[in-house]
């Protein structure tokens, strides 16, 4: 098992695709990262991890939003099938450290994906998780959660970003 590097805002690789995944591509080295990813997530500590945070663009992401860390769930090539109803949820993002800000998101979904053995499944999500599914899915589109910001406020988290690194430097 091993911690993985996180990208960070506003690395560009952040802003990558991420290209499907064939299920034959879908073996035990393939599983064994996504138990590095899970490790990495629940040491940053987060509740989902979308593989573009670690420089993987490959189409899938890990999510737990449980108290227990009982509850691991594995997205390939996932697709949201339909849509009910609005939420506001004050997101962050462990690519863009230090940051929250509301976002409004779907209140319900039902997402089709496969699992990390190819296996199709459905999932009808509400609350968190399906503010989690919503804001991973963007990672893979090379979205961040900033990006629905208005213009005053993007330029507000970016200029707090530029001074905290310039005060890690
Ligand atoms: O850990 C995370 N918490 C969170 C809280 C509210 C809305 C979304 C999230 S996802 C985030 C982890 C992360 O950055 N995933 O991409
Ligand atoms: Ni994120």
């Amino acid at each position: 098992m091993s911690l993985l590097p996180i990208l960070e805002f506003p690395d560009p690789r952040l802003r990558t695709i991420a290209r499907a995944i064939d299920p034959s591509e879908l073996d035990d080295a393939f599983r064994a990262h996504v138990q590095n990813m899970f490790e990495t997530m629940y040491d940053a500590p987060g509740i989902g991890l979308a593989a573009s945070q670690v420089d993987d663009h490959r189409r899938f992401m890990v999510i737990d939003v449980s108290e227990n860390h009982d509850e691991r769930r594995v997205f390939v090539n996932p697709r949201i099938v339909s849509r009910e109803g609005e939420q506001v949820c004050q997101e962050g993002c462990l690519s863009v450290p230090t940051i929250n800000a509301d976002v409004t998101r779907s209140e319900k979904i039902v997402v089709q994906a496969l699992d990390e053995f190819g296996k199709p499944f459905e999932l009808a999500a509400d609350g968190l998780l399906a503010v989690c599914i919503q804001h991973e899915m963007d990672h893979l589109e090379g979205k961040l959660f900033i990006d629905y910001l208005s213009p005053l406020k993007r330029d507000m988290v970016k200029r707090k970003l530029a001074k905290l690194r310039r005060s890690a430097a």
